[in-house]
């Protein structure tokens, strides 16, 4: 068959992502598998099996990133595809492991076809792309780039108190692999929206040329604990207040920058957090982020003076921490034209699009062509239980990421 005929088998993608979603299972059917816990071993475990039974060569790298290598004709630099399979706390089962799961089904239809390609194939699982459990985010990828000395990720502490490089060797991922393993000479990365704009719009493929700037910081409020019942109201120094204060401003900073600007504040804690406490501490995070760098910074700075001012009317003590700082990326131009004319030559209906969310292929672009394929979201609802894509938006999405892995490798 020749090799611009072939399509992946939709029944087994689907039956894939299925069998990974049985690992850290959670209500309606989610999944929770927070990097380099147990649940993500498992799910690595599993995925580790696949590779080896489609006959990939699997080498890990000292950040644990897994790569599942398929030679070609010629020794050459290899077009590289892949994703994560961590996910947040209340994730769903596309997020990521689609990218990782269609790279493997197009290996399992080359090797069907005894069809060999001239440049190695890679399937990648970079490590710890969420950052939910420890920051920054595509942290495994941006190790990989060269974005990120290794010492410094392997020293990273997690929420819960545990280093990255401790975690790594407990649940023995601590590859023997050099970082930077396969320079490759281009990497296509296959995700889910995770936003509205293909599923409104009824648009199966998207084209993603860009992907917005991401600033996320950790901010630390030191305040006094006192009686909530004694206390007049102009003697307080109530961390609780500047947290929900912070909150409230960041959803208004976003409303008079406008255009794509998005403020989030995802995580609070409050110190002793008790009902008749004044909070003495908080802490909590902010996530910046826009397509224009300028616009990004100058929302950092407006941020800032917030706080200060925050600081000097409450009487508090305010810390921030940066977490993760990643400018806006463009993607390879000529990749976004190739995936929308394979999309067209499939007889998809497709569209150029920004990525809203972070990806590992932002990470990618630093060291080669990248590039990556959008599917719908049904509703735009994603990092949620309730995260769902068509399954003929699934294999519509696969068969693209075949036919440009195969147009790369040739
Ligand atoms: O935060 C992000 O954009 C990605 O899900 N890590
Ligand atoms: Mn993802
Ligand atoms: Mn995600």
């Amino acid at each position: 068959m020749k090799p611009e005929a072939l399509r992946i088998d939709g029944e087994r993608l689907m039956a894939r992502l299925a069998q990974l979603a049985e690992i850290g299972p959670i209500e309606d059917g989610g999944n929770c598998r927070l990097a380099l816990s147990d649940e993500d071993k498992a799910g690595r475990d599993r995925v580790c099996g696949w590779m080896r039974e489609l006959g990939l060569e699997v080498a890990v790298d000292a950040i644990g990133n897994i790569f599942g290598c398929r030679r070609g004709s010629e020794d050459l630099p290899p077009v590289m595809t892949g994703s994560h399979i961590d996910t947040v706390r209340t994730g769903g089962r596309y997020d990521g492991n689609l990218g990782v799961l269609a790279g493997l089904e197009g290996v399992r239809t080359l090797n069907d076809a005894g069809l060999a390609t001239r440049r190695p194939l890679v399937i990648a699982v970079f490590s710890n792309e969420e950052g939910a459990r420890f920051a920054p985010d595509m942290l495994g990828s941006l190790v990989y780039a060269g974005g990120l000395p290794l010492g410094d990720a392997l020293d990273t502490v997690s929420i819960d108190g545990q280093r990255l490089g401790d975690e790594l060797t407990r649940i023995g991922y601590a590859g023997a692999a050099p970082i930077g393993l396969h320079r490759p000479h281009a990497y296509v990365e296959l995700h889910i929206e995770q936003g509205p704009v293909l599923d409104v719009e009824q648009v199966t493929i998207g084209a993603v040329e860009n992907l917005q700037g991401i600033s996320w910081q950790e901010i630390a409020i030191a305040g006094q604990s006192n009686h909530a019942g004694t206390t007049p109201m102009r003697l307080r120094h109530d961390a609780g207040y500047c947290a929900a204060a912070i909150g409230t401003f960041l959803r208004r900073l976003a409303g008079e920058i406008g255009g794509g600007q998005v403020c989030t504040m995802g995580a609070v804690t409050l110190h002793p957090n008790l009902i008749n406490v004044i909070a003495a501490r908080a802490k909590l995070t902010a996530d910046l982020r826009n397509t224009d760098e300028a616009v990004l910074r100058g929302a950092e700075q407006r941020l800032a003076a917030f706080l200060a001012d925050l600081a000097l009317s409450e009487g508090v003590h305010i810390e921030t921490r940066r977490l993760a700082r990643f400018e806006p990326v463009q993607f390879d131009e000529a990749l976004a034209r190739r995936i929308e004319q394979v999309a067209a030559r499939l007889g998809h209906s497709h569209r150029r699009m920004t990525s809203g969310a972070g990806h590992d292929a932002q990470m990618l672009a630093r060291i080669c062509p990248a590039g990556m394929i959008f599917v719908p979201s049904v509703r735009g609802i994603s990092h949620n239980p309730a995260e769902h894509t068509e399954p003929a938006h699934l294999e519509a999405g696969a068969n693209v990421l075949l036919q440009v892995l195969l147009e790369l490798a040739a």
